[in-house]
C-alpha cells in the first residue's frame, strides 16, 4: 500500500474521533496492517452532510400549495390499490453502509450508518416511479452481514426485494453490493432500514419519500423527521443484558439524528434540532418513529398538529395537540405557523410513554422551532399528558380514517396467536403460539422455496396462506402487561378490532384503519385482516428491536405456489454464496432470531 494512502487513511482516524457533521469511514484494522490487494480496498470517501439536500425528483404538475389533491392525471380520489402513474421513470441511488464514529448528542460512539449519516441519505420517488438501489456494505471491522428492508413498501411480486435476511435473501458480505428493485405503488413517508439483528439500531436507517396527492394543502415539505431513542454503548453491546434482564434505561433520544445530553458527569454540548419556520406558512413533516424501543408522544407546544396519513394511508385529516407513534409508524402532519404573537420559540416535544420505555432524558429529548432569525432556549409548556400517552397506544381508531374507503369482507382463514415469555426471568424468548421464530441466515425461504422445500420447522414461524384474493383474519392476543408494534410486510392491514382486556367478538369492517404498523395493547388484542393479492414469503414481526431478536416473529408464505416463477434464483445465489465463504472463513456464529 502507498504510502501517501497510509497518511490519509491516518489523518481520516482521528478525524472520525471528533464530532462534527462530517463523516469519514472507519477503515478496518486488517487492512491496514496486511495490505490486501486493492480491488477490494472499500473506496475511501470524506463527506459532508448536506442537510438541506432537495428532493431529485420533481413533483407533478398541478400539485400546488393550494392543490395537493391533484397529482398530473390523477388524484388523491384514485384507487391507488389498483391504480399506478405510469411515469416510465426508473430512479437509481447508490448506497454504501459504513461504519464510522459520530455524536449526534455530542457523545462520541461508533455506529454504522448508509454513507455515514443519521439518518442515511433520503430515497425520493414519484407515485409510480420504478426503483433500483444499488446497497454496498463496508462492515468488515465488524464481520456484519447486512440487508435494507424498504419498511411499508408494498413490494407487490416483488418479494425478493423485501431485503429481509434468512427469509428473502442471505446477508449481505462485505465488501460485496447487492442491487434491490422494486415499484412505488403507493406514496406518502416511510423508510428504510437494515434487516438483521439490530443493525438498524446501529444507525442504518434513512427516510423514503414517494411523492403523490395530499388530503389536505400546505405551503413547504419539510421532510423526514425521525424520532429515535439513542445509546452510548452500543446496541449489540446491550443486547446481552437486556436479554438477560429485560428492560433497560436507554441514554437519550435523537430527533432527526440530533440532540444535546443534559446534565450529570456525561453531560455534552451536542446540538438541538431546530426548525425555522414563518408565520402564515404552513408546514408538511413525515414523522417517522425508529426507535429500538420507545413508544413517542409528539408535540409542539402552542401548536396544533393536521395530521393526514399514517404509515402509507392518506386518511381524512384530524387535528390534534399529541401525537402518539408506535416504533415503525410514521405520521404526516401539517403545522400551521401561526403563533408568532406568542413567543418566538416553541419547544419540540418526543417524550417516551412512561409504562413502555425507560429514558435517562425523558424530559429533554426536544428540539426547538423558531419564528426569529436564529432560535433560542424557549420557555414555553407542553400540553398535559393523558394515560393513552403514558400507556403507549395507538391514536385512537375513530380519528385514523382511511381517505380512500375500502370495507373488508368475511376471511376464509381467521386464527389467533398467543404472546407470551418463555418464561419470566432471562434468559427472555419471545413466543407466538409457544413458539419462538430460530430460522438461519444461510438457509432463506425463497430458496428453500425455489428448491420445493415443503416441511418447514415449528421454530421457522411458517403460516401457509395457499389463498388467491382472499381474506385472512389474524388474532394477535397477550396477557402480558407490554405493548408491541405489530408490522406486517407486503401488505396494509386493516385494523379490526384493537383494545384492552378481554376482546368483546365485535369486528369493525366498515373502512377501518389500515397500515403496516399497529400497536398490540398491553394485557390486550389486536385483530388484523388483509387480502392474499401478493405471493411471497412475509415477515410479521414485532418492531421492538429486542424483541425481533428475541424471535417475536411470524413469517406468512402467501400463495406457495405462486412463488417459484417470481424468484431470480441467480442473484438469491449470487448474495448467498459469498456469504457462505465470509461465514466460513470470518468465524460467524448467528445467535439470533434470524431477522
Ligand atoms: C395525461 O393525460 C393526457 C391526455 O389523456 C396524456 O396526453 C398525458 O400523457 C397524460 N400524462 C401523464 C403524466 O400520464
Ligand atoms: C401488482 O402486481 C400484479 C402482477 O403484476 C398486477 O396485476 C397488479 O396490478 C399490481 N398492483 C399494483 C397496485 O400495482
Ligand atoms: C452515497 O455515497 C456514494 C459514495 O460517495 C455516492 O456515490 C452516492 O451517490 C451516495 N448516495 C446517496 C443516495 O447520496
Ligand atoms: C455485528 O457486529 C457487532 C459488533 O461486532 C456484533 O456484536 C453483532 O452481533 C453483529 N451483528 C450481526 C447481525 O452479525
Ligand atoms: C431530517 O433529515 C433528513 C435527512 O437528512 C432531511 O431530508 C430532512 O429534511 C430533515 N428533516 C427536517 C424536518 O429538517
Ligand atoms: C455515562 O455514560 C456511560 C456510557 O454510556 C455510562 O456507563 C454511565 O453510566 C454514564 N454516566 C452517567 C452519570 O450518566
Ligand atoms: C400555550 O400553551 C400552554 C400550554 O398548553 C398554555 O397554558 C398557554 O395558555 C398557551 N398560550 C396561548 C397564548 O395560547
Ligand atoms: C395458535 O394456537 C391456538 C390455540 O391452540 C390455535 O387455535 C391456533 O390455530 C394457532 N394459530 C395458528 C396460526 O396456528
Ligand atoms: C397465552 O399465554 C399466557 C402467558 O402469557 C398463558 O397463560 C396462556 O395459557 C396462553 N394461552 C394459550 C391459549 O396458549
Ligand atoms: C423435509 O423434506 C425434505 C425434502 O424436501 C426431506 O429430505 C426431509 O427428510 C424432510 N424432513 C422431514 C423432517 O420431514
Ligand atoms: C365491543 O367493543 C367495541 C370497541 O371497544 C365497542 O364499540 C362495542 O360496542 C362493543 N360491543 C359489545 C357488543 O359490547
Ligand atoms: C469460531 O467461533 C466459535 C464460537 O464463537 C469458537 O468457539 C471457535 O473457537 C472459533 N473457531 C475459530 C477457528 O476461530
Ligand atoms: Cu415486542
Amino acid at each position: 500500500m502507498k504510502l501517501s494512502r497510509l497518511a490519509f487513511l491516518a489523518q481520516a482516524f482521528s478525524a472520525a474521533t471528533v464530532y462534527s457533521q462530517s463523516l469519514t469511514r472507519v477503515i478496518p484494522n486488517w487492512l491496514i496492517s496486511t495490505g490486501i490487494p486493492t480491488g477490494i480496498i472499500p473506496s475511501f470517501v470524506t463527506r459532508t452532510q448536506d442537510s438541506s439536500a432537495s428532493p431529485s425528483v420533481t413533483a407533478c404538475p398541478g400539485n400546488a400549495p393550494n392543490k395537493r389533491a391533484v397529482w398530473c392525471n390523477y388524484s388523491i380520489d384514485t384507487d391507488y390499490e389498483n391504480v399506478v402513474p405510469d411515469t416510465g421513470k426508473t430512479l437509481e441511488y447508490w448506497f454504501d453502509i459504513d461504519e464510522v464514529t459520530i455524536s449526534p448528542d455530542g457523545f462520541a460512539r461508533p455506529v454504522m450508518a448508509v454513507n455515514g449519516t443519521i439518518p442515511g441519505p433520503t430515497l425520493y420517488a414519484n407515485w409510480g416511479d420504478y426503483v433500483v438501489i444499488h446497497v454496498t456494505s463496508h462492515l468488515e471491522r465488524a464481520r456484519n452481514g447486512s440487508s435494507i428492508h424498504w419498511h411499508g413498501m408494498r413490494q407487490n411480486y416483488t418479494n425478493q426485494n423485501d431485503g429481509v435476511v434468512s427469509v428473502t435473501q442471505c446477508p449481505l458480505a462485505p465488501g460485496q453490493t447487492m442491487t434491490y428493485r422494486w415499484r412505488a405503488v403507493q406514496y406518502g413517508s416511510s423508510w428504510y432500514h437494515s434487516h438483521i439483528g439490530l443493525q438498524a439500531w446501529e444507525g442504518v436507517f434513512g427516510g423514503i419519500v414517494i411523492n403523490g396527492p395530499a388530503t389536505a394543502n400546505y405551503d413547504i415539505d419539510k421532510g423526514s423527521l425521525f424520532l429515535n431513542d439513542w445509546t452510548h454503548a452500543t446496541v449489540d453491546e446491550l443486547y446481552e443484558f437486556q436479554h438477560q434482564n429485560g428492560p433497560i434505561t436507554l441514554d437519550n433520544g435523537l430527533l432527526n439524528g440530533t440532540n444535546v445530553l443534559g446534565t450529570g458527569a456525561n453531560s455534552t454540548k451536542g446540538s438541538r434540532f431546530t426548525m425555522k419556520m414563518n408565520q402564515g406558512t404552513s408546514y408538511r413533516l413525515r414523522l417517522v418513529n425508529a426507535a429500538i424501543d420507545t413508544h413517542w408522544s409528539f408535540m409542539i407546544d402552542n401548536h396544533s398538529l393536521t395530521v393526514i396519513a399514517m404509515d402509507l394511508v392518506p386518511i381524512k385529516p384530524f387535528t390534534t395537540d399529541i401525537l402518539r407513534i408506535g416504533m415503525g409508524q410514521r405520521y404526516d402532519i401539517i403545522v400551521e405557523a401561526n403563533q408568532a404573537s406568542i413567543a418566538e420559540n416553541f419547544w419540540i416535544r418526543a417524550i417516551p410513554g412512561a409504562s413502555c420505555a425507560l429514558n435517562y432524558e425523558a424530559t429533554n429529548i426536544e428540539g426547538i422551532l423558531y419564528y426569529g432569525s436564529a432560535p433560542q432556549t424557549p420557555n414555553t409548556v407542553g400540553y398535559t399528558l393523558t394515560s393513552s400517552d403514558t400507556d403507549c397506544l395507538d391514536m385512537s381508531m375513530t380519528d385514523l380514517v382511511p381517505y380512500l374507503a375500502k370495507d373488508v369482507a368475511a376471511p376464509v382463514w381467521n386464527k389467533p396467536e398467543n404472546v407470551s415469555l418463555n418464561h419470566l426471568t432471562g434468559p427472555f424468548f419471545w413466543e407466538m403460539n409457544s413458539t419462538s421464530m430460530k430460522i438461519s441466515w444461510e438457509n432463506p425461504t425463497l430458496g428453500q422455496i425455489y428448491n420445493n422445500k415443503m416441511n418447514f420447522t415449528a421454530s421457522s414461524g411458517v403460516i401457509e396462506l395457499p389463498f388467491e384474493d382472499e381474506w385472512v383474519y389474524l388474532m394477535i392476543k397477550t396477557t402480558l402487561p407490554v405493548t408491541h408494534p405489530i408490522h406486517l410486510h407486503g401488505h396494509d392491514f386493516s385494523i379490526l378490532a384493537q383494545g384492552t382486556g378481554s376482546y368483546n367478538g365485535s369486528v369493525m369492517t366498515n373502512n377501518p384503519p389500515r397500515r403496516d404498523t399497529a400497536m398490540l395493547p398491553a394485557m390486550g388484542y389486536l385483530l388484523l385482516g388483509w387480502q392474499t393479492n401478493n405471493p411471497g414469503a412475509w415477515l410479521m414481526h414485532c418492531h421492538i428491536g429486542w424483541h425481533i431478536e428475541e424471535g417475536f416473529a411470524l413469517q406468512f408464505i402467501e400463495r406457495y405456489d405462486d412463488i417459484k416463477s417470481l424468484i431470480d434464483y441467480n442473484e438469491l445465489q449470487s448474495v448467498c454464496e459469498p456469504w457462505d465463504a465470509y461465514d466460513t472463513s470470518a468465524n460467524i456464529t448467528q445467535i439470533d432470531s434470524g431477522v
